[in-house]
């Protein structure tokens, strides 16, 4: 394993530490929070963790968690105990930015339901404001896409739609497009969520403003908590 790989799997690992038996868990997306499912198949399957269960936000850990033998329900009322993710930014104060896997609009419905919610990630994630380093994903319905994106340059620097490895559209899990804003300032995130959710045929976006409660941040030597 990489020393990338090593610290996802040690802010995994931390976070997993929330996780208790009888807890339903939200499963989440990328590279890091793929650790985190794994750690939670291996304690299952050790029993270490008994009767848990999984809602995952993407087909990818779904597939991961089947495979591991984590029993997978569906989101309901009751909302899940524990929901762990990864983030491709993050404030100090805990503002994120979050889709560059493309399953941002199940990730925040899921957190937006969990009693706790952890983001975990490498020192790299750690920024003074939102889109210093990554594009902000939007998630917009096929329809008049390019009608959509049009609105949407009116709040970026640049913006481009995603595409897969085929160099065709890439499409979400739930059929839809990504359409990846440059930000190129600070901007006020709070302006910008409202601005974003206004926007007709936006299905969401991966602003993740107020959601979270911790983070994992993973350095060489150490695994910094913040709260
Ligand atoms: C998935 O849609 C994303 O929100 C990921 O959680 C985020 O991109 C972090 O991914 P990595 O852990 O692979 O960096």
């Amino acid at each position: 394993m990489t020393d990338l790989e090593i610290r996802k799997q040690q802010a995994a690992h931390r976070a997993i530490e929330h996780v208790k038996s009888g807890m339903i868990v939200g499963l989440g997306t990328g590279s890091t929070a793929r650790h985190a499912i794994a750690a939670i198949g291996q304690k299952l399957s050790r029993g270490e963790l008994r009767n848990i269960k999984g809602v995952p936000t993407s087909a990818a850990s779904k597939a991961q968690a089947v495979s591991l033998g984590i029993p997978i329900i569906e989101l309901g009322p009751g909302g899940v105990d524990v929901a762990i993710d990864g983030m491709d930014e993050v404030t100090p104060e805990l503002d994120a930015i979050k889709g560059l896997g493309g399953a941002l609009t199940r990730e925040k419905i899921v957190a937006s339901h969990a009693k706790v919610f952890i983001l975990i990630g490498d020192e790299r994630k750690l920024v003074s404001y939102l889109g210093e380093r990554s594009a902000l994903p939007v998630e917009v319905i096929p329809f008049a896409w390019e009608a959509t994106q049009f609105t949407l340059a009116g709040f970026a620097e640049a913006l481009v739609p995603r595409k897969n490895e085929c160099d065709k559209l890439f499409m979400t899990d739930n059929g839809n497009y990504i359409i990846d804003l440059t930000l190129g300032e600070q901007r006020d995130p709070q302006q910008l969520n409202c601005e974003l959710s206004c926007t007709p045929g936006v299905v969401d976006h991966g602003l993740f403003l107020g959601m979270a409660d911790l983070a994992y941040i993973a350095y060489e030597n150490r695994v910094e908590e913040l709260s």
